[in-house]
């Protein structure tokens, strides 16, 4: 039996690849810390050996330590009654989210190029025109081809508006973090202090607008998800 409220460590201010945990425990009302660091903290954390992977987020549940966010989610679901039971329903949830973790994979590789510095595998800063130009490729491409995809499996099944079974999994939330983050009006495409600001004269960068409207049941799904009192209660107060 799991005793305190579990740690969740990320950079601050930053949605990225811990939101979709959060999402889960917001959603079901599980109560946990959410730990912004500096990325001189990050650093420091790296240097010491506390990071398995070298990168964030993790997890602290009492004295153990959860690295890669598609584990931290599924234990965020499991926990929260959002994982499945039922071996196939399950693994249908898992291909919905290894979709999650592609779609953030090629957006983040519009951001920066994974290299060896020094002996160390590193995230390093593409040129900000690189990433204007990858950013526009992955809104006509990448994001359509998920969408679609998100579309044709919620249709599948005329009885229910979500992804999976008849009720909300965490697949329903990973899509809907998705819908989150490529949303234009997020705070963040505008906040110079994130990550994913693009400086002036190039930037500010922003998605296309309506990007949901040719996926109906995408759109709906969001606006159950949206409307979720916990959730709306979130979004309301997000801090980034
Ligand atoms: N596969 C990992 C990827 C984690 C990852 O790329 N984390 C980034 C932030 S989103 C990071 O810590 N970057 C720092 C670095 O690698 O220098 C996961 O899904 O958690």
């Amino acid at each position: 039996m799991d005793k305190s409220n579990p740690i969740l460590v990320y950079f601050i201010n930053a949605k990225g690849r811990a939101e979709f945990s959060r999402l889960i425990f917001i959603y079901a009302g599980i109560p946990f810390e959410d730990k912004g660091v500096s990325f001189e903290e990050y650093f420091e954390m790296r240097d010491r050996g506390q990071l398995p992977f070298e990168q964030l987020p993790i997890l602290w549940v009492d004295k153990a330590m959860i690295a890669q966010s598609c584990a931290i989610a599924r234990y965020a679901a499991k926990r929260a009654g959002l994982y499945p039971e039922d071996s196939l329903l399950a693994a249908q949830t898992d291909m919905i989210v290894d979709a999650w973790r592609d779609v953030l994979d090629i957006f983040y590789g519009c951001y920066v190029d994974r290299v060896v510095d020094n002996g160390r595998l590193v995230m390093k800063m593409r040129e900000v025109q690189l990433r204007i130009d990858k950013l526009n490729d992955f809104f006509k491409t990448t994001v359509p081809m998920h969408l679609g995809r998100f579309e044709e499996i919620i249709s599948s099944d005329s009885n229910s508006p979500f992804l999976v079974g008849n009720s909300l999994t965490w697949a329903d939330l990973a899509v809907f973090d998705l819908v989150c983050t490529f949303d234009r009006t997020a705070n963040f495409w505008n906040n110079p202090s994130t990550f994913f600001y693009i400086p002036e004269p190039h930037g500010p960068y922003q998605p296309p607008a309506e990007i949901l409207k040719p996926y109906p049941l995408v759109n709906e799904l969001s606006k159950i998800i949206q409307e979720t009192p916990n959730i709306k209660a979130w979004l309301d107060s997000h801090p980034y």
